[in-house]
Formats: C-alpha cells, sequence, structure tokens
C-alpha cells in the first residue's frame, strides 16, 4: 500500500496507478509503462514530478490554476474554516458566513445584473444547473413550452450527461447515449478552420445569425436559452472575430430567449478582465463558473443569475435542485482567499494592461516557426495551428488529424512544459501570475518541442 509519507520508486507508484486507477479522457491501452507522470510538488508557475523535473505549467492545471500554485493564504483559510465548521448544508433555510460571504462578493465582480448565485462543485453541475434553471424559469413565466437549449458544435460544457449534451463534442455524444432531449447545436466561430476566404467579420455575422436562423425554424415559443463560452477554450481556444458577440447579444436582446456565458475558463481574469462578458461586452442573464473560481484549490463551481430569472424561477415554488456540497463553507473559504489574492494583488488588471500584451508579443514570433500556421492568442488564452505546409500560407491540415498535434504535446512534456493538443492545434493558459522570464521558457521550450516535432514529421515522409 502506498503511503502518502514515504513515497516508494515512481515505477512502483505507475504500476500501482495503473492497476487501481481509470483515469478520465484517457485510452488505457495507449499509457506506455514509462509514459505515467507521477506529479508530487507545485509552486508558482511549476509542477515538479517524483524524478525532480521541474515542469512548466503552461496550462495552469486545466486552465484553473490562475493564482499559481503554493498559496499558503488558501491552504490556511481552508484550514481555519475546517476548524470553525468542516460542513454544513444550505438546504432547508440554513447558512453558513464563508457562502454569504462569497455570494456577497460575485455579486460585486461578477457582470452588471448578475446578483444571485447558486453554487455547486464543477463547472459540470452549474451547466446541469443552467438547464434546469432555464426551463423552470419559462415555466414560471407561463412558457413551459421554451425548453431547447441552443449551444454550438465544438463547445465543452462539462462531462455529465446533460451539460455533454449541451456540449458539442461529437466524440463525447457518441458513448453513453448522448444527448439528451432539447438541446439544438449550431455552428462555431472558428476563422482557421471554417471561414475559408471570408472576411473574418462577415464570418463572424454568419455563424451569429445561425442563432437567429436556429430560432426561426425551432419556433421562438420553443427556445429557452443560447449558452456559450465567450472564448472557446476545450475546443481549441477559438477566438470569434469582433463581430461575433454583439450580433449575438442583437438576437438576444431581440428575440425572448436567454443568454447564458459560460465563464468556466474565461472567468476570474483569464482574458484580463473578470469576466468574459465583460471583455466582449455581453450582458448575460446567467454565467457558469467554477475552475478560476477557488483557482481549483478546492472543489466549487456556480451560477450567477439576475434578478429577472430568480424570480421567474420563484414563480414555481420550490425549485427541487441542490448538491449535498452546494456551497460547501471550506471550498468557499478557500475561493474567498482566492478572489481576495486576486483583487489585492491586481492580478486580474496585471493580466490586462501587462502581461497579455508580452504574452502576445513573444507567443506571436511561434508564428514563425515552419510547423505553424498561425499563432494567436488572448489575455493569457493561446493557439498555435500546426499545418503541414505553413510556409505556402495554406491552412490545409494534416490528413491524420490529430496525430502530429499529439507527438508536439509528448515532446513538450518530454521538455518540460505542458501545453495541450486539441486535434492539431497546441493550447496553451498558463497560470495568471506568470512572469516576463517565465513567459520566455515557456516560448523557448515551445518552439524547441516544435522543431522536434517538425523533425519527425520531416523524417516520416522520407
Ligand atoms: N465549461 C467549460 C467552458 C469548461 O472548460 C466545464 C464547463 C466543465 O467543468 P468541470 O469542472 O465539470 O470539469 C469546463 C471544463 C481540457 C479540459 O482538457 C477542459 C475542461 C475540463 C477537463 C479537461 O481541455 N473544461
Amino acid at each position: 500500500m502506498l503511503s502518502l509519507g514515504n513515497l516508494p520508486t515512481t515505477d512502483v507508484m505507475r504500476e500501482a496507478d495503473l492497476n487501481s486507477h481509470m483515469h478520465p479522457f484517457t485510452d488505457h491501452d495507449s499509457i506506455g509503462t514509462d509514459d505515467l507522470r507521477v506529479i508530487t510538488s507545485a509552486s508558482g508557475v511549476f509542477i515538479g514530478d517524483s524524478e525532480g523535473n521541474q515542469i512548466l505549467d503552461g496550462m495552469a492545471g486545466l486552465w484553473c490554476v490562475n493564482v499559481g500554485y503554493g498559496r499558503t493564504e488558501i491552504a490556511e483559510a481552508a484550514a481555519r474554516q475546517m476548524t470553525q465548521l468542516p460542513y454544513y448544508n444550505t438546504f432547508f433555510k440554513t447558512t453558513h458566513p464563508p457562502v454569504i460571504a462569497l455570494a456577497e462578493k460575485l455579486r460585486r465582480l461578477t457582470p452588471d445584473g448578475i446578483n444571485k448565485f447558486m453554487f455547486g462543485t464543477s463547472g459540470s453541475d452549474s451547466n446541469d444547473t443552467v438547464i434546469r434553471l432555464a426551463r423552470t424559469y419559462w415555466a414560471g413565466r407561463g412558457k413551459p413550452g421554451k425548453t431547447v437549449m441552443i449551444a454550438r458544435h465544438n463547445a465543452y460544457h462539462g462531462s455529465s450527461m446533460a451539460s455533454a449534451s449541451l456540449g458539442g463534442m461529437s466524440a463525447m455524444h457518441a458513448q453513453g447515449g448522448l444527448p439528451i432531449p432539447d438541446i439544438h447545436h449550431i455552428g462555431q466561430p472558428y476563422i482557421f478552420d471554417e471561414a475559408g476566404d471570408m472576411d473574418p467579420n462577415a464570418f463572424g455575422l454568419m455563424r451569429a445569425r445561425e442563432l437567429e436562423a436556429a430560432i426561426d425554424a425551432l419556433g421562438e415559443d420553443r427556445v429557452a436559452a443560447f449558452i456559450a463560452e465567450p472564448v472557446q477554450g476545450a475546443g481549441g481556444v477559438i477566438i470569434p472575430p469582433e463581430s461575433y458577440w454583439p450580433e449575438i447579444q442583437r438576437i438576444c436582446d431581440e428575440r425572448d430567449i436567454l443568454l447564458v456565458a459560460d465563464e468556466v475558463i474565461c472567468g476570474f481574469g483569464r482574458l484580463g478582465t473578470w469576466f468574459g462578458s465583460h471583455h466582449y461586452d455581453i450582458r448575460p442573464d446567467m454565467i457558469a463558473m467554477a475552475k478560476g473560481l477557488s483557482s481549483a484549490y478546492l472543489p466549487i463551481g456556480g451560477v450567477g443569475l439576475t434578478d429577472e430569472v430568480y424570480e421567474g424561477v420563484s414563480q414555481m415554488g420550490e425549485f427541487a435542485h441542490g448538491y449535498t456540497y452546494s456551497g460547501h463553507p471550506v471550498s468557499a473559504a478557500a475561493a474567498l482567499a482566492n478572489l481576495d489574492i486576486l483583487e489585492s494583488e491586481g492580478i486580474v488588471d496585471r493580466v490586462g494592461t501587462h502581461t497579455a500584451g508580452v504574452f502576445a508579443e513573444k507567443w506571436s514570433a511561434l508564428g514563425d516557426h515552419p510547423l505553424v500556421g498561425e499563432a494567436s492568442s488572448l489575455g493569457l488564452l493561446a493557439r498555435l495551428e500546426l499545418v503541414p505546409d505553413a510556409k505556402s500560407g495554406s491552412r490545409r491540415r494534416f490528413d491524420d488529424v490529430g496525430r502530429v498535434g499529439g507527438m508536439c504535446r509528448d515532446n513538450c512534456f518530454a521538455n518540460n512544459l505542458v501545453m495541450r493538443a486539441v486535434r492539431d492545434s497546441m493550447v496553451c493558459s498558463p497560470p495568471l501570475i506568470i512572469k516576463d522570464d517565465e513567459i520566455d521558457i515557456l516560448v523557448e521550450r515551445a518552439w524547441k518541442a516544435l522543431d522536434l516535432t517538425a523533425a519527425a514529421v520531416a523524417d516520416e515522409m522520407t
């Protein structure tokens, strides 16, 4: 039995892991005996493994460790709360100070009009809550037929039955009998892969107007809400053209449907503003949150809603929804300490006024690499498009989609950098506290991984 106080060798831990642990989103047959990396420590923007490597975490965990690793203030706040009151629920007319303080603080930080908060433990359950709130709201307003949720192809909204249905990942729909009824998907504003020769803003308008067309086709009396990430994250950091969000907002204003911003990745500073909705001037009726809410030090998620949605739902009497851990006091205390750090250290402002600019300049240089067709970023979200003939300016993709991206991801890891591959796009989302010289290290390691990947691809051709 593995004891946390006295760790055995890496090989022993790998074997024990593969004997008894089933990993998320993993093809276990593809894990070689040396492939598993055992992460044992972390500080700042670096994670440490059991072999003593210091790896720059270009993904902030899974887009979530916004304040970076090793913040003892959060650990201390959680420890204090565990001693004071480790758990009590928020059902049946009870509450506790951490959840009150967190809701109050979120009321101040979230987009105008978002005034009430319901908590859970993840982004997935937040989006399940969104669906139930939207449908219950319309029932409360006397329109129970408005049940259809419109989302986008290649969106990621979570992994539960309802949130994965809302998401537009075909591989997820293919397993487990998804999607659930009354979910409809429209196109995504992915310029690089889908705009062809169109002007990006014309393309953005075209994609936004798919929402209008879908409402017409389904019937406005059937549609409850449109949900989207301000910038699609897991789908491949898809930064919409400037024309996109204003047109979506216009359509949602003119039509009798709710607008939901999934802020699970874009929230809490990722784009250099508190929320992605602030960056794009979106006026959502609901927002889903998780990840950066606690910088992932403890699991917590939630949904923010306007007074209008809250009152509509309240028309139905009891909203029969909630989780044992809704508003968990220790998670709420950790989230509060995390938000204190983001605020008191001016981290969000610094991303907007400094770090995003430095990052954009250095990241864009990766666009000169012969394997890269485009390098783009917004705030501290970034993407590289890997293509076979970047020099010609062609956006043609590799035939065997995802293979070269996977090679590049492995080369990053081998060079002590974490980046994710989404098909043949490399994505990056470092902790918001990354320093300028650490951005240099990140870009150097990325360049080296691209070189190794390009060399391997060239080898295959000869
Ligand atoms: N919404 C968005 C926008 C997300 O990115 C969720 C909801 C679901 O959150 P939970 O906490 O239930 O995981 C997410 C999560 C990846 C990756 O590899 C991305 C996510 C989760 C796991 C892996 O890109 N995003």
